[in-house]
């Protein structure tokens, strides 16, 4: 009874930083801007039977329509109320969504807009998604309601009212974020509107939440707020589970703001994580995939079970938020499955894969002009999701999740999961190798000259289909074929031209 007692205790008080995946699903994806029809479709004709664990959405609330630029992404960082209502659908279909990903066991995880409201300068009006009223230079907005009370412009100390400097962690928190307009989170008023919010959408059935610009809100606010939040529904989760969350902390070292002032709370963003691996793989300052010998926390990154790690973002994939040049996009396609391909092979963090869509990129003396081009549209209106035939996606999507290489990983690491990170090698260069336990292997060639070596592998003795350059299809492989030994070991050739210079296998893609 007592060990029962503890084990629910213990059981509690992590719960925050489990992400409720159903049992042996070990990674998410962020489907950026679809629409929640083009979600439910995909939940139960791909990422249920592919193991993906779960979603990560838009903000589903009512935000700003911003016409110039013409609807960029980033209006939907921008809230006018908590209404379900946003160009990726109604209230209607985003319960559909959840009610029929929920059912195929993938959970969907909110983009959580709670730190501010639409930009000051927006004036007034009702140029909103669903038509509520809003007048930002009076700090109204009646739909939630939120008055001028409800906002810090007499807690914030700089002369802008906004963040000047992020060496000031007051200033960080209780000033403007670029321009906008920042909750008193410190208010019960407030922290009960975004609980209802939270709330609303916890009952529909939602698994947790990203918490956008976690930085700028108090450590002890967040957690006031969480503490008023619902267990998750019992029609899909036991009883008792608390939401999943991951807090948006960008912290890549010398700043006021640590991201373990945050552990309390539950997971934070591993902003390094990405930054590095991007510097590796493209062999920038020195760097070498030998190096990776001790990846993640050997890296000075946040301990693993704190870690939401990705290798971009919808923000740095295209200019925005931090990383910079060496973050690894679907731009730089043959770079970006090997980080991806790491990052799935390699036990640290919870892992969250990334899908985008293209836009026309326009760099003028290092930047990106259309760095704010929105979904794929017409006239505002976001493009359905189509599937061509041979399974990618057309009307302007990436679909990262889908290409062969990518979806074969989550499928690698699900295979993975609570294995040993193990039999690491390394030619002291950019040669690497590892395998997790006895149940997984992958060999990596990213220097200028061919692999060719004989590696313990780890696994049991038979004949392995490599799953980077093909599948498993009724028995045969459609790719390279690996032979494990007796003892474990197995020869690998990898050409450096080699369209992807790396060789993954695991014992579910065994012949
Ligand atoms: C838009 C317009 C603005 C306008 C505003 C209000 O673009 O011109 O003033 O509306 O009208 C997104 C877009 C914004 C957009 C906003 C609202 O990215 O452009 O503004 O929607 O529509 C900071 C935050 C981080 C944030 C990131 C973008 O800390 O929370 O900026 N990310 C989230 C979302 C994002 C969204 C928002 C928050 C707002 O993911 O999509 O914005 O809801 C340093 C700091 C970081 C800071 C960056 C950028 O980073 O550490 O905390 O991120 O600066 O300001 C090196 C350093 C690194 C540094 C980086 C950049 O890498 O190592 O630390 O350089 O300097």
């Amino acid at each position: 009874m007592r060990l029962l007692l503890l084990l629910s205790a213990v059981g509690l008080c992590w719960a925050q930083y489990d992400p409720h995946t159903q049992y042996g699903r070990t990674s998410i994806v962020h489907l950026f801007e679809w629409r929640w029809v083009d979600i439910a479709l995909e939940c139960e004709r791909y990422l249920a039977p592919r193991g993906f664990g779960g979603v990560q959405v838009s903000p589903p609330n009512e935000n700003i329509i911003i016409t110039n630029p013409f609807r960029p992404w980033w209006e939907r960082y921008q809230p006018i109320s908590y209404k379900i209502c946003s160009r990726s659908g109604s209230e209607d279909e985003f319960r559909n969504m959840v009610t029929r990903c929920n059912n195929v066991g993938v959970r969907i995880y909110v983009d959580a807009v709670i730190n501010h409201m639409c930009g000051e300068g927006n004036g007034a009006g009702t140029n909103s998604i669903c038509g509520s009223y809003y007048n930002s230079h009076n700090r109204e907005f009646p739909a939630v309601p939120y008055s001028g009370w409800d906002f810090n412009d007499g807690k914030c100390k700089t002369g802008s009212g906004g963040i000047e400097s992020y060496n000031d962690a007051a200033q960080v928190r209780d000033c403007r974020l670029t321009g906008l307009l920042d909750l008193a989170l410190e208010k019960d008023y407030v922290r009960t509107k975004i609980a209802d919010y939270m709330n609303h959408l916890i009952d529909i059935g939602v698994a947790g939440f990203r918490l956008d610009a976690a930085k700028h809100m108090w450590p002890g606010d967040i957690k006031a707020v969480l503490d008023k939040l619902h267990n998750l529904n019992t029609k899909w989760f036991s009883a008792g589970s608390r939401p999943f969350i991951f807090q948006e902390v960008i912290d890549l070292g010398g700043e006021a703001i640590t991201s373990s002032e945050y552990f309390g709370n539950g997971r934070v963003t591993e902003f390094k994580y990405g930054a590095k691996l991007g510097t590796v793989i493209r062999r920038w300052n020195g760097e070498k995939m030998a190096y990776l010998k001790n990846w993640g926390e050997g890296w000075g990154f946040v301990p693993t079970d704190r870690a939401l790690v990705f290798v971009d973002n919808h923000d740095n994939q295209r200019g925005h938020g931090a990383g910079g040049a060496s973050i690894l996009t679907f731009w730089d396609a043959r770079m970006y499955k090997m980080a991806v391909g790491f990052m799935l092979a390699h036990p640290y963090g919870f892992t969250r894969v990334m899908s985008s869509y293209r836009w026309d990129r326009n760099f003028q003396n290092g930047k990106d002009v259309n760095d704010w081009i929105g979904p794929p549209n017409n006239n505002g209106a976001t493009k359905e999701v189509t599937i061509n035939p041979d399974t990618t996606c057309g009307n302007g999507w990436v679909c990262e999740h889908r290409w062969r290489q990518i979806r074969n990983m989550v499928a690698f690491r699900n295979v993975a999961n609570g294995q040993p990170f193990a039999n690491w090698w390394d030619n002291g260069s950019n040669q690497v190798a590892f395998g997790r336990g006895n149940k997984a292997f992958i060999v990596f060639n990213n220097d200028d000259w061919s692999l060719s070596t004989t590696l313990q592998t780890g696994l049991p003795a038979g004949t392995y289909c490599d799953v980077i350059s093909g599948d498993k299809i009724d028995g045969y492989c459609t790719g390279i074929k690996v032979y494990v030994g007796g003892d474990g070991k197995a020869q690998f050739s990898i050409s450096n031209s080699a369209e992807d210079p790396f060789i993954a296998i695991h014992v579910d893609a065994k012949l």
